[in-house]
């Protein structure tokens, strides 16, 4: 997935173009940049600011625009009006969806948009919103309406939506309990997330909430469940914040999650390997790695939308998430209950030369035959648990390999199975 942000230069990559960079790269997105204006600043304090000029903003934007597939767009922050107008330009005519931004002021006390531009960000950047995601200051500005007990957040999210966003998320509300609420304001429904709250002055909040937003709306999700993503990235990136300079935290969005780690670097060797196109199923293939001792599917991570073939390259499509393989992880997990250091598994084409490969090796190869399958199990769909469970019923030591020839209608298929992503690509590059 190819994702563009639009906004400033922050040098202690705490917020902006940096910090964004950062978040695409964690959900394994290419980051693409468009510099609006470049920032000095640090944690303690915000010195200049100069915009760029039309020029190398429009050649910025070209340059982007015409050589990818962008699959989604955040805008923060845009400076000034010669900016907004630039980038309505560009942007008008693109059918991708766009979150914006609409950042104000940092937490350090810069102004990061001139107060003049602010009517043109209304009517320029505002109609293209996708979804736009205001803090209750930004969203008190943009709507000139002060929230108290006459003014509610709901009034105020409609304001900013008759401006032409389609959808309103004005964050961080905070209530009591030691609760924080997000509103949210759809076309024809409205609703509040809440979750618990972190007592932290930071820098980078913002922007990863607005990262994290995009990348949920272009990978399909609905906009309540991109809101929910977003709070919980933000969340964990408040959390982990570090003190890494003299003043305010910045958040940190490392994932500390290694399993994610291994496979998501596993997967980006896998397609790299030369014609690995050949060894792709009609319906496939997942890539899965389990916590130690899995319980259930949702234990184990895996592809939500698999390894595709696209002519005669793969691509990945959609990410990585625990309970987002139901084939593969389901034959794992069967492995792993007899033997459990096995944790990581692939399905690849069924080819007799990667079985005559297979046979010449000293690998622990075990099948199953799917035309012997009793018609009560194939009746409940668990046709891979009987399979496995069969195949490694009389083995001694983990499998390698397990592969069936298929039935009417039934694809055949080959499994490597390891202790880790690493070790299957080991075993993948010898059979294929
Ligand atoms: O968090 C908003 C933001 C966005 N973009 C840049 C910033 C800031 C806050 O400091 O500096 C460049």
């Amino acid at each position: 997935m190819n994702l563009l942000s639009i906004g400033g230069s922050d040098p202690s990559s705490g917020a902006g173009i940096q910090s964004d960079v950062k978040a695409f790269s964690e959900f394994n997105a290419h980051a693409l940049t468009v510099i609006t204006a470049i920032t000095g600043q640090n944690t303690t304090s915000f010195g200049m600011i100069e915009p760029v000029s039309k020029r190398i903003l429009k050649n910025q934007l070209e340059s982007v625009l015409s050589d990818f597939k962008i699959d989604g767009i955040k805008i923060g922050m845009v400076y000034n009006s010669e900016i907004i107008k630039t980038l309505y330009q560009q942007l008008k005519k693109l059918k991708i969806p766009i979150v914006v931004d609409p950042v104000i002021k940092s937490t350090t006390g810069g102004s990061l948009i001139e107060k003049s531009a602010i009517v043109d960000f209304k009517k320029y950047i505002i109609p293209l919103a996708t979804v736009i995601t205001p803090n209750k200051f930004e969203a008190e500005i943009l709507s000139k309406t002060k929230v108290n007990s006459k003014n509610t957040i709901e009034k105020t999210a409609k304001i900013i939506q008759k401006m032409g966003a389609r959808n309103v998320v004005i964050t961080g509300i905070e209530g009591k309990n030691n609760r924080i609420t997000d509103f949210v304001l759809e076309k024809n429904t409205e609703y509040e997330i809440s979750g618990d709250k972190i007592v932290n002055t930071n820098h980078g909040s913002g922007c990863n909430y607005s990262a994290a937003m995009i990348f949920a709306i272009s990978s399909n999700k609905t906009i309540r469940e991109s809101v929910k993503f977003a709070k919980e990235f933000t969340y964990n990136s408040i959390k982990n914040a570090k003190k890494v300079g003299n003043g305010i935290k910045i958040t940190d969005i490392q994932n500390h999650d290694k399993i994610n780690s291994e496979l998501s670097r596993a997967i980006n060797e896998f397609v790299e390997i030369k014609n690995i196109y050949k060894n792709i199923p009609e319906c496939q293939t997942n890539f899965v790695y389990s916590k130690q001792n899995p319980r259930s599917t949702k234990d184990i991570l895996g592809i939500s939308g698999r390894i595709v073939k696209t002519g005669k390259e793969v691509t990945v499509a959609g990410n990585l998430t625990y309970g987002g393989s139901k084939h593969v992880a389901t034959a794992l997990l069967v492995v792993n209950k007899k033997f459990p250091k096995t944790r990581s598994a692939i399905n690849i084409k069924y080819q007799n030369s990667s079985i005559s490969k297979i046979k010449k090796l000293k690998l622990i190869v075990s099948s199953y035959d799917r035309t012997n399958e009793p018609n009560n199990i194939k009746n409940k769909g668990s046709t891979v648990e009987w399979g496995i469970k069969n195949a490694i019923k009389n083995l001694q030591a983990p499998p390698d390999i397990i592969f069936h020839k298929g039935d009417f209608g039934k694809e055949p298929m080959i499994i490597i199975f390891g202790d880790t992503p690493k070790s299957i690509l080991h075993k993948l590059l010898k059979i294929t």
